[in-house]
């Protein structure tokens, strides 16, 4: 369980760090499932020695992946976060090769991704390698997740990355995040955050849950085969609203199919008229 002080630290800087929390034979277990045909549709480890992977909707692939969701030494920490009813937004596998020039991750928000109508969604990545400043651990902004959504697009259109260039200059804030293997951190959604790539000589991996209140209600982005899978509670009956405006992230090459360039969650128009509008976005 999270103490007092962890939800100060929280609070104050956007993140934590928890090792511990899986055992190292769960590790052991984890590592062999999402190494599995199953959850990978083939692509091996030796897969993740070359390439990075980003492997979504993962708790759809295996039921131990499902079941890490809602485990409570997780989610008991993340409902003192973000309360009592708690959904995920997407789940995932996220790999590092130790190849030059792969793995690095821009400064980014995570609600620039996918803006809900609160900020109470948090990401937990749940490490299966110790994480090392070496192999590209997460670094964040610390107290980030105060500031507002900062830039996230050129020309227009969504550009997955923080566009201003002076928001992470200030190194005294800048925190590397090292679980140990069966570690978590936790950050939330706000966290200005990005990694460098991976320099270890060996593969990085990690699961990623990311976790919203169930009042917290999307408005833009992709919704995912495990978006909205409850994870503890019930599902809301009102939204929360948090007062703000934030840009909507525009997807290029997003076509009616994926709900229009604003993803499904964004698509708020009837048929007829996103299938006349398409060819105007
Ligand atoms: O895999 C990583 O190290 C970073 C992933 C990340 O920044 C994200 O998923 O938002």
């Amino acid at each position: 369980m999270l103490s007092d002080a962890d939800i100060g630290r929280f609070g104050d800087e956007g993140f934590l760090v928890v090792d511990d929390v899986l055992s190292p034979d769960e590790v052991h277990d984890l590592r062999d499932v999402c190494d599995s045909d199953e959850v990978t549709d083939g692509l091996k480890l030796a897969g993740y020695d070359r390439k990075v992977v980003h492997l979504l909707e993962l708790t759809t692939r295996h039921p131990a992946l499902r079941a890490l969701a809602s485990d409570p030494r997780i989610v008991d920490r993340v409902s003192r976060l973000i309360g009592p009813d708690v959904q995920l937004q997407h789940s995932k596998l996220t790999t590092k090769p130790p190849v030059q020039g792969h793995g690095a991750f821009d400064w980014h928000q995570d609600f620039a991704y996918f803006p809900h109508t609160n900020t109470d969604l948090v990401a937990v990545m749940v490490m299966l390698d110790d994480a090392t400043p070496e192999n590209g651990c997460m670094s964040i902004v610390r107290g980030s997740h105060v500031g507002g959504l900062l830039d996230h697009s050129k020309g227009g259109w969504f550009a997955g990355a923080c566009q201003d260039e002076q928001a992470a200059s200030d190194k005294s804030r800048v925190a590397a995040l090292t679980p140990k293997a069966g570690g978590i951190s936790i950050h939330h959604c706000m966290s200005l955050h990005g990694s460098p790539e991976n320099a270890s000589g060996r593969p990085r991996r990690g699961i990623v849950y990311q976790y919203r209140a169930a009042d917290a209600f999307q408005l833009g982005g992709h919704l995912f085969l495990d978006t909205g899978y409850q994870v503890r509670g019930r599902p809301a009956s009102c939204v929360r609203c948090d007062e703000g405006v934030h840009e909507l992230p525009k997807w290029q090459g997003m076509s009616p199919a994926h709900g229009s360039v604003w993803g499904q969650a964004g698509d708020l128009a009837a048929r007829w008229n996103r299938e006349r509008d398409v060819g105007q976005q």
